[in-house]
């Protein structure tokens, strides 16, 4: 029986253990540039099995919030190249998280104030993070987004392409995972509720997956499916995202990345951060049907699972075989030894959620190791 402390082969990625760190928006890279206290940070979490690194922007126009990082600048590409190095000193692996907001933004953050894009003019009933002037954050309504034409998809495929290939090629990641989550653009196509389009890129499950399906080819071309991941969020309201009926779509979107040969599937089952039985649609989402929609169409990736896990079920999910790898969000917040304090049935650090968003080393780096 596998257990969490067992390495693991997840496409080209050989990993020391199956604990995977979740991609953690943290808003402490003032101009989308990662500095020392970022190269700390995943530094001292280097015995993860997996760093994900939290969503970074592959453009100007896929950021949405103050303070993330970005791909898309020299200078940016060179302060994630200390975090790479950091994490590879550490004896760690780490993949960046390939993001595109959509309409999770603000006038105030997109190229020359414009508005942010979405597959329709549909504005979310959502909020985003801004720092004021005087360097405090705060909390406001992303703003109305324009309806992306048809002729602009290929520019963000092409986006989602290069980031993917500087992160590789310039800034030493050992792999990518694609943001298909958590209500951003590529989950605004997929859910029936953000996409009302009426050409090749809405209404028919095919067509609302088809951006999802140009953007895994162009990464993958890029830098290779064993270096590609994606995480799917198929019921999480997060960000105002909905769908009507999500198992085929999702079963769907499974189906086709099981002939990518993707390093691995990495999964948020119910509300991001919130309850795991949360459910869209008619009846609860079954994940084991979404799996076997994954394995039976050739998928050998890693099945990496998210959302509220603790040690025992964890456990239980990988010693069972349902999963391959666990992500952990809060935990790994709080606690930078967590596979070692899991591994010794350590106590756990209590994460500050007043520290997650902006701010400075507090809640980010000063966490303490375990005696
Ligand atoms: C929390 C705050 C801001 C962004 C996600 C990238 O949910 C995020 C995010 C989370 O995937």
């Amino acid at each position: 029986m596998a257990t969490l402390f067992d390495p693991l082969r997840a496409g080209d990625l050989t990993l020391a253990n199956r604990i995977v760190m979740a991609p953690l928006t943290r808003n402490r890279s003032p101009n989308a540039v990662p500095g020392d206290l970022s190269v700390t940070y995943y530094g001292q979490r280097a015995t993860a099995g997996l760093i994900v690194t939290e969503a970074t922007a592959i453009s100007h126009q896929g950021q949405g919030y103050a303070d993330v990082p970005g791909l898309y600048g020299a200078d940016q590409l060179a302060g994630w190249k200390r975090v790479t190095d950091a994490v590879h000193k550490g004896g760690g692996k780490i993949v960046v998280q390939l993001w595109h907001v959509g309409r999770i933004s603000h006038n105030s953050l997109q190229p020359g104030g414009g508005k942010p894009v979405a597959p329709s003019a549909i504005r979310a009933k959502s909020k985003t993070f801004l720092v004021k002037p005087d360097g405090s954050g705060e909390f406001v309504d992303t703003s109305e987004p324009r309806a992306l034409d048809a002729a602009e998809i290929p520019g963000i495929v092409d986006d989602f392409r290069r980031a993917a290939k500087a992160a590789i090629e310039v800034a030493g990641f050992d792999g990518v995972e694609i943001h298909g989550a958590n209500g951003y653009l590529v989950d605004q196509f997929l859910r029936s509720g953000t996409n009302h389009r009426t050409d090749d890129y809405g209404g028919s499950i095919e067509n609302r997956a088809r951006l999802l399906f140009e953007v895994v080819d162009a990464v993958t071309g890029a830098v290779g499916a064993g270096r590609t991941g994606i995480r799917l969020s198929p019921v999480t309201p997060a960000n105002d995202a909905s769908d009507a009926d999500p198992q085929p779509l999702f079963n769907h979107v499974a189906a086709g990345l099981g002939s990518r040969g993707l390093a691995y599937v990495h999964i948020v089952e119910g509300a991001t951060g919130g309850a795991r039985d949360f459910s869209q649609g008619d009846r609860p989402f079954d994940y084991e049907d979404l799996k076997a929609s994954y394995r039976k169409a050739g998928g050998t990736g890693a099945w990496l699972v998210n959302n509220g896990y603790d040690k025992e079920l964890a456990e239980k999910a990988v010693g069972d075989g349902y999963a391959d790898l666990v992500a952990f969000g809060k935990l790994f917040i709080a606690n930078p030894d967590l596979v070692s304090r899991l591994k010794r049935n350590a106590e756990l650090n209590a994460p500050d959620k007043a520290t997650f968003y902006g701010g400075d080393a507090r809640g980010y780096t000063d966490y303490p190791t375990a005696a």
